[in-house]
């Protein structure tokens, strides 16, 4: 059984009436070595950008991915047929009675959901200011409050440099622990690898800005290495708070042995925006070309089949 990307299929919603699949049996095997015939694969159509995840009992993983028109992934392996009587045949028992049945194929619960692409992926810790550099740069309006994780879900938003418009996207808020499910960024941290380019999101007046990005970075890979390998760049938020124009200048020394390019910005004030802007779409750009053509990497996670307890 197979799931296939289809640019004509909008929603999930045929699901919500058929809820299980099942491939058609193979064919008997006849009389004097007939093979019975393959049933034909099932292949069931899902949207553009669907993911699909197996149930496991400390979280959802996720085992196939299907990001492009066309793109078709095995989902559950048919049974193998079974062997006929001739098959355990010998020199004095041409007809014996044993035989193999034929097997049942895989089974699996899945679930379903469309991550809408995005170009850029804004990640940092609650109340570091996602939203409002969201609002900052578009046209989007996610809730802006002083209380910690006031945005449950991805919010995007279209940025618009003057030349091209890509899309950025406010991923719910990282914390410690938030590849074990803590917080509400882990269940949204697959929206993010989606994104061309990561900003991580920092704020000025911290203790210690680089141990901020290092604790940021790693609960991200700790859910998913492949986000931390993306292009990304080092934001700092909230400079109108900082008085000391010496204590930015000790943040851009503390960074610079990092492999990111550092922006700092107040997003309330709409300060250092343009070159953020700028420099993001610069590096979206840069990978776009450099991806088209060459095929997204690929989930080959496998999880076992249910027990059907038979
Ligand atoms: N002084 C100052 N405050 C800011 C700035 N950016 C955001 N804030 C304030 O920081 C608080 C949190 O801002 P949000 O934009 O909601 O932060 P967030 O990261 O989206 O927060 P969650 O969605 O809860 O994780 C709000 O009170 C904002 O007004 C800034 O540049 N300067
Ligand atoms: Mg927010």
């Amino acid at each position: 059984m197979y799931f296939q990307a289809d640019g004509n299929i909008e929603d999930l919603s045929i699901f919500k009436h058929k809820l299980v699949y099942k491939a058609r049996n193979g064919g008997v095997g006849g009389r004097n070595k007939k093979h019975g015939f393959n049933a034909e694969a099932l292949v069931i159509k899902v949207p553009v950008g669907t993911a699909i995840y197996v149930k496991e009992p400390d979280k959802d993983m996720l085992v196939l991915d299907l990001q492009k028109d066309g793109k078709k992934m095995l989902a559950a392996k048919g049974g193998k047929g079974g062997k006929g009587n001739v098959h355990f045949a010998t020199a004095t028992r041409k007809a014996p009675e044993t035989f193999q049945p034929g097997e049942t194929g895989e089974e699996y619960k899945v679930l379903l959901k469309i991550i809408l692409p995005i170009d850029v992926g804004i990640i940092g810790f609650s109340n570091i200011g996602k939203s409002s550099l969201l609002a900052a740069v578009s046209a989007a309006r996610p809730k802006i409050a002083e209380y910690p994780f006031t945005t449950t879900e991805p919010v995007l938003g279209v940025v618009d440099d003057g030349v091209k418009k890509y899309t950025w996207a406010e991923i719910p808020s990282m914390t410690a622990g938030s590849h074990e499910g803590k917080g509400p960024g882990n269940k949204y941290l697959h929206q993010a690898s989606r994104a061309e380019v990561m900003i991580y999101l920092l704020e000025a007046f911290s203790q210690d800005v680089k141990k901020d990005l290092l604790q940021l970075r790693r609960e991200v890979a700790l859910f998913n290495t492949a986000i931390t390998e993306k292009k990304a760049v080092v934001v700092i938020n909230k400079i109108d708070m900082i008085e000391n124009e010496i204590a930015l200048e000790e943040i851009r020394w503390a960074m610079q042995n990092m492999e990111y390019d550092v922006y700092f910005i107040s997003a309330k004030e709409k300060k250092g925006l343009k070159d953020l802007i700028c420099g993001v779409h610069n590096l979206v750009t840069e990978r776009k070309l450099q991806t088209a053509g060459e095929s997204k990497h690929e989930v080959v996670y496998r999880p076992k089949p249910v027990d059907k307890g038979d």
